[in-house]
């Protein structure tokens, strides 16, 4: 058995972007390894967040675990908060960071463009998230095409602490999607779709009500010309969407590209509309269930006290290799 561990940040309503490209991926491989998934409330405040809306969102993204599939009695789930030793092994794998590695990631870049202050947590974030895989002596990360870089600096910290110290900390590899692995925005195929984004309509949320969701896919952006073709380069649009309806319906590219054959976009976008509510309504009449059950608290506590038996032993190897004093 392999130790899976992922987390997905409650600051914003999850899309379907984080649903294929990580969601879908930790339910698969809950059946056959261990794994610990949580909901990076400490990530989450790198960025200003509301108390109130922090709160009630880390409860709905806990309860959309659960509706997605993920089985408390497999997977460990639970908040990051309620593992004190996430703070403090970030705090010492910060020591061992450069600043031109934090500098050169990318995700920093995107988010720190054009800000006038630029908060130190998202610069320290890859640090975080680096002590929260390796707390875990985790072997497999499954995410998005997009923290793949985050995942490089993890392994690069690892490496350094082994060095420096002796071996202590599992190298992890990352599991990602071969397609779906980008779920890229609805008016811009350039930028990946994302929960912070300003404009609603750029994401199509989990919990999007049916007349939401065909909206948003009938209003997404298309490129020129009419064909249905997956060519990212030239059809960067079509394709992102054609991804989309390969992930939710276990459909090929090459098939949805031969079903559509000499029609247009309008046939296409309202199929799509249909087989995306058709995958998130059984979903989201779960979670509505586990939310009025208030049965998130107990899959909380019982994930936490998972998650702080594993981490804690970690992080004694950890402080005591880099020679803190055992208390006594
Ligand atoms: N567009 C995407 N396509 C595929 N995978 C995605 N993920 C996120 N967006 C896409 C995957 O979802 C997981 C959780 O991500 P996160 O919440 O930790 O933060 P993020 O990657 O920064 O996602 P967002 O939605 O863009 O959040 P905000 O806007 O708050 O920063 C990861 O596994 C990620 O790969």
């Amino acid at each position: 058995k392999q130790r899976v561990l992922s987390g997905i940040q409650p600051s914003g309503k999850l899309t379907i972007g984080n649903y294929i490209g990580a969601m879908i991926n930790f339910e698969a491989l809950q059946h056959e390894h261990d794994c610990f998934y949580m909901i990076v409330d400490l990530h989450a405040v790198t960025v200003p967040q509301e108390p109130a809306a922090l709160r009630e969102q880390s409860e709905s993204v806990a309860a959309l675990f659960v509706a997605a599939g993920l089985d408390p009695a497999k997977a460990a789930i639970f908040l990051q908060s309620h593992v004190p030793a996430h703070a403090e092994l970030g705090w010492l794998i910060t020591t061992l960071s450069y600043m031109g590695e934090l500098e050169r990631m990318t995700q920093f870049k995107d988010k720190s463009a054009g800000k006038d202050a630029v908060g130190a947590g998202l610069f320290v974030y890859p640090a975080l998230m680096a002590a929260d895989i390796l707390l875990y002596k985790t072997n497999l990360v499954p995410v998005g095409d997009d923290q793949k870089q985050h995942l490089e600096l993890t392994r690069d910290l690892a490496g350094r602490f082994n060095h420096r110290f002796g071996e202590t900390l599992v190298i992890p590899e990352p599991f990602i999607p071969k397609v779906g692995a980008r779920i890229m925005s609805l008016d811009d195929a350039s930028k990946k779709m994302s929960k912070s984004s300003p404009n609603a309509g750029s994401y199509i949320a989990m919990l999007d009500s049916p007349d939401e969701i065909r909206k948003k896919i009938s209003r997404a952006k298309t490129d020129l010309g009419r064909e249905i073709v997956y060519d990212p380069k030239e059809k960067p649009e079509i394709s992102n969407l054609m991804n989309i309806f390969a992930q939710v319906t276990g459909k090929s590219l090459q098939d949805i590209q031969k079903a559509y054959e000499g029609q247009g976009y309008g046939t296409f976008k309202k199929d799509l509309g249909e087989a995306v509510v058709a995958a998130l309504e059984p979903i989201q009449q779960k979670y509505k269930d586990i939310r009025a059950s208030g049965e998130v608290h107990a899959i909380l506590r019982d994930g936490a006290e998972r998650a702080n038996t594993a981490a804690e032993q970690t992080l004694r190897e950890v402080k005591q290799a880099m020679g803190f004093l055992p208390p006594v």
